[in-house]
C-alpha cells in the first residue's frame, strides 16, 4: 500500500508564496523579493523541492512545523506512553520529543527507581497486594482543571492492566503518586477529572468479583461486578486521599470510557458500556468467542452517574467497605437515583462531552453514525422517571429515541471525538483510518482526512476543556505500515499532526507531520498551551525532596559533609557541585547498611549530575537543588567506582569517587 495524501489535497494558489513571504501568516522576517518577485530564495527552494521530489503543499507543511533552533513549541502533547509506563512530553506543531515522565516503570535517565528511596517509593504505592508491578498499560492522561480548563498544574494518568491512577506534578514532571486499589481487577474509563479536579475517575473494564475473591464464571451474573470509582483529588496536598474516595457498583457488563460532566452537566459523570449481554467467551466449552458474545445486542448502556449526589451517599450509611474502599452497592445506587441507562448503538467506544457540557458524543465501533445525547433531555426524562425499561439488575433506562439530539454519518467505525473552538468537532474512524470534521450544532459532515492507519484517539488542542484552542490535532495511529524505514516486524505507532486552521489550503485540514513513536503503544494524549505551564528551573530551597517537594530532612550543606556510623548503619551525607562529589571516599564493611543523602548545591539551570556505584544498581539523577536518598546493604565487597553519569562540565570524568565495602573475616 502506497499512499501520497498530500498530493490529493491541492494547494490554495499562492499559499506557499505567501507561507514564504508572511505575507497572511503571522508577522516575521520577510525575505526581499527577487527580480520575478518571488522570494530570493525562491530559486534554491525550487531546486531543493525537484532534487527531493516535494510539492507545494509538502514544503508548506515542512514549513508550519519547523522550529529554527532556540524557538520554541506553542503546544505540549503529553502522550500515553502504552506498556512503556511513562509519559512522553512532545513539542507542537514542531513534534520534537522533550521528555520522557518515568510513571508506572522505572525510568533510568531521571533515576526513578534506581535505588533513590523516595521513587522507589510512589514506585511501590503501585505494588498489587504486596506484589511488585513491573510495567504499566498506560492509556489516558488528564490535566487537572479549573472551571472545566486546564490549569497546568498537574497530569493524572491511568493503568488498564493493573488498576493505578498516578499523580504527576507539572512543576518538575515528576510523578509523585501511584495509588491503586485491589476492589477491581482491570480498569480502561479512566482517567477523567471532574471540572475542578474534585475527582479523577476510573471505572473498570472486565468485571471480576469485587475486591479480588474468587467466583466461578458459571456465577457472572451473581457475583461479577463493575464499578466507577472516584478518587478524591486534594490540591492542597497534591494527593489522592483513598479514605475520601468512594466506588460506585455497577453491572457487571464492560465499562468503557467515561468522562465527567462540565457547565450545564457539572456533577454529572458518564461511561459507555459494551457487552450487556454479559458473555463470558468459553470457546473450548462450547460458547462464542468474546468478540461475538458481546456484539448480539443492537444497544448497550450508557451510563449516566449522579456523582455529586453520589458523594453524598458515599458518606452515609448505606455505603460499605470493600478492600479499604467505600462503595456505593448497586441497590443503593438504584434506589436513591444515582444511576440510569439509556441505550448506545453498535458496540459504543469512544465518549465524549461537548464544550458546554450539553452533549455526549458516542462513537459505536460497527456503526457508520456517530450519535449525539442530549444532556438536558435526559435529564428532564430522569426528574419525570420517564422509563422505557430496566436492565436485569433494576437500573431504570431512558427511551433512546427521547434522549438523543440526533445522529451524524460519519463513516465506518467512529471512535473518539475532540472539539475546535469554531463549533467543529473531529472524530477518529478507524476502520475507514479517518479523521471526519463535523458541525456540532448541524450535525453535518463537513470533511474527511486520510490517516495512515487505523486512528484510535485523537487529541486537539485543549479539545476537552470548555474552551478548545483548535488549530492542531494529532491522530494517534495504532499501524504505521508503510510509513517509515522497515525495524522488523514489530512498528511504531504513528502520530500525524493535522492542521485546523485551513490556512493555505483553502479551509481544509492538513497533514503537516508523521511522527514514529516506539515505545509501547501511546493510547490517549493531551494538548496543552505551553505558556500554561510555568515549570521549575531548579529545586529551591537547595536540598528539595522532588516527591515532598519540601526541603528533605537530611539535606546536606555546604561544608557539612560528612559520615556517621550508628550500629551497622552508615549515614553519608554527600554534595554534588561541579566536578566533584564530597566525600568521594567512602569506606564501609560488608553487610553494612548504607544511607547516602546526596543534595545537588548547583543552582545553575541545567547543572544537572547523576550518580551511580557500579554493581549495585544504583543510578540517580540529581538536578540542581534536589535531595536523594539512597539506601541500600553493602552485601558485595569489594572496590566499586562511583561517578557522576551526566556529562556536565569539562572535568565530568573526574567527577568520580570509591566507594570500597571492605570484607567481614571469616571466623
Ligand atoms: S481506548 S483507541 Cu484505551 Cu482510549 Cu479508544
Ligand atoms: Cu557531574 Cu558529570
Amino acid at each position: 500500500m502506497k499512499v501520497q495524501s498530500t498530493s490529493k489535497l491541492s494547494l490554495a494558489s499562492g499559499a506557499l508564496t505567501a507561507l514564504l513571504v508572511g505575507c497572511t501568516g503571522p508577522a516575521g522576517p520577510q525575505p526581499t523579493p527577487g527580480p520575478s518577485g518571488g522570494p530570493s530564495t525562491g530559486g534554491a527552494i525550487a531546486s531543493l523541492m525537484k532534487a527531493r521530489n516535494l510539492s507545494e503543499l509538502d514544503v508548506t507543511a515542512a514549513l508550519k512545523t519547523y522550529m529554527p533552533t532556540g524557538q520554541q513549541d506553542e503546544y505540549y502533547l503529553f502522550a500515553s506512553g502504552g506498556h512503556g509506563g511513562n509519559l512522553i512530553v512532545i513539542g507542537v506543531p514542531s513534534m520534537r520529543i522533550l521528555k520522557y515522565i518515568g510513571v508506572f516503570t522505572v525510568e533510568p535517565w531521571q533515576g526513578y527507581g534506581y535505588g533513590d528511596k523516595s521513587s522507589q517509593e510512589v514506585i511501590d504505592g503501585g505494588r498489587r497486594d504486596g506484589r511488585a508491578i513491573t510495567w504499566g498499560d498506560m492509556h489516558h492522561p488528564a490535566f487537572s482543571e479549573t472551571a472545566g480548563d486546564y490549569d497546568g498544574q498537574y497530569i493524572f494518568v491511568n493503568d488498564k492492566a493493573n488498576p493505578r491512577i498516578a499523580v504527576v506534578n507539572l512543576k518538575d514532571f515528576t510523578t509523585e503518586q501511584i495509588i491503586g486499589t485491589e476492589l477491581i481487577e482491570s480498569e480502561h474509563g479512566g482517567a477523567f477529572v471532574t471540572p475542578n479536579t474534585e475527582y479523577v475517575i476510573e471505572t473498570s473494564q472486565y468485571p471480576a468479583p469485587l475486591g479480588g475473591v474468587y467466583a466461578d464464571l458459571k456465577e457472572y451474573n451473581d457475583k461479577y461486578r463493575g464499578a466507577m470509582i472516584f478518587w478524591r483529588f486534594d490540591r492542597t496536598k497534591g494527593r489522592i486521599i483513598e479514605a475520601e474516595s468512594f466506588a460506585m457498583e455497577l453491572p457487571p457488563y464492560m465499562q468503557d470510557l467515561a468522562d465527567a460532566g462540565k457547565l450545564t452537566s457539572d456533577g454529572w459523570a458518564f461511561c459507555n458500556s459494551i457487552n450487556t449481554e454479559r458473555a463470558t467467551g468459553g470457546i473450548l466449552e462450547g460458547q462464542p468467542p468474546l468478540e461475538s458474545g458481546s456484539s448480539q445486542n443492537d444497544m448497550d448502556y450508557m451510563h449516566i452517574i449522579n456523582w455529586k449526589q453520589a458523594a453524598e451517599v458515599a458518606k452515609g450509611p448505606k455505603a460499605k467497605k470493600i478492600t479499604g474502599m467505600t462503595v456505593i452497592p448497586l441497590e443503593v445506587a438504584i434506589e436513591e437515583g444515582l444511576l440510569h441507562f439509556v441505550g448506545e448503538p453498535k458496540s459504543p467506544h469512544g465518549l465524549d462531552l461537548t464544550p458546554d457540557g450539553e452533549d455526549i458524543v458516542v462513537g459505536g465501533k460497527l456503526d457508520t453514525h456517530a450519535t449525539v445525547y442530549n444532556f438536558k433531555k435526559m435529564k428532564a426524562l430522569i426528574d419525570a422517571k420517564k422509563y422505557a425499561g430496566k436492565d436485569p439488575y433494576g437500573v431504570p433506562i431512558l427511551p433512546y429515541e427521547e434522549s438523543i439530539r440526533g445522529q451524524v454519518e460519519i463513516g465506518l467505525g467512529p471512535l473518539h471525538t475532540g472539539f475546535d473552538d469554531k463549533g467543529f468537532a473531529y472524530t477518529s474512524v478507524f476502520i475507514e483510518t479517518k479523521v471526519a470534521k463535523w458541525n456540532v450544532k448541524e450535525l453535518k459532515l463537513v470533511e474527511k482526512i486520510s490517516t495512515h492507519y487505523n486512528v484510535g484517539h485523537l487529541v486537539v488542542a485543549e479539545g476537552d476543556t470548555v474552551s478548545p484552542d483548535g488549530r492542531y490535532l494529532v491522530a494517534m495511529n495504532k499501524w504505521a505500515l508503510d510509513r517509515f524505514a522497515p525495524v522488523g516486524p514489530l512498528l511504531p505507532q504513528n502520530f500525524q499532526l493535522i492542521d485546523l486552521s485551513g490556512e493555505h489550503t483553502g479551509g481544509k485540514m492538513q497533514l503537516l507531520y508523521d511522527m514514529p513513536l516506539p515505545l509501547g503503544e501511546p493510547h490517549n494524549a493531551q494538548m496543552i498551551k505551553a505558556d500554561k505551564l510555568k515549570p521549575w528551573d531548579v529545586y529551591k530551597p537547595t536540598g528539595m525532596d522532588p516527591v515532598t517537594k519540601e526541603k528533605s530532612p537530611f539535606a546536606v550543606e555546604g561544608g557539612k559533609e560528612r559520615v556517621e556510623r550508628q550500629g551497622d548503619t552508615v549515614h553519608v551525607y554527600m554534595s554534588a557541585i561541579r566536578s566533584h562529589f564530597s566525600p568521594d571516599i567512602v569506606r564501609v564493611k560488608e553487610g553494612d547498611k548504607v544511607k547516602i543523602h546526596l543534595t545537588s548545591l548547583e543552582q545553575a539551570h541545567d547543572a544537572t549530575h547523576g550518580f551511580t556505584i557500579s554493581s549495585y544498581n544504583i543510578q540517580v539523577s540529581l538536578e540542581p537543588g534536589e535531595h536523594s536518598d539512597i539506601e541500600f546493604v553493602a552485601d558485595k565487597p569489594g572496590v566499586f567506582p562511583m561517578y557522576c553519569t551526566e556529562f556536565c562540565s569539562a572535568l565530568h570524568l573526574e567527577m568520580a569517587g570509591y566507594f570500597l565495602v571492605e570484607p567481614r573475616k571469616k571466623s
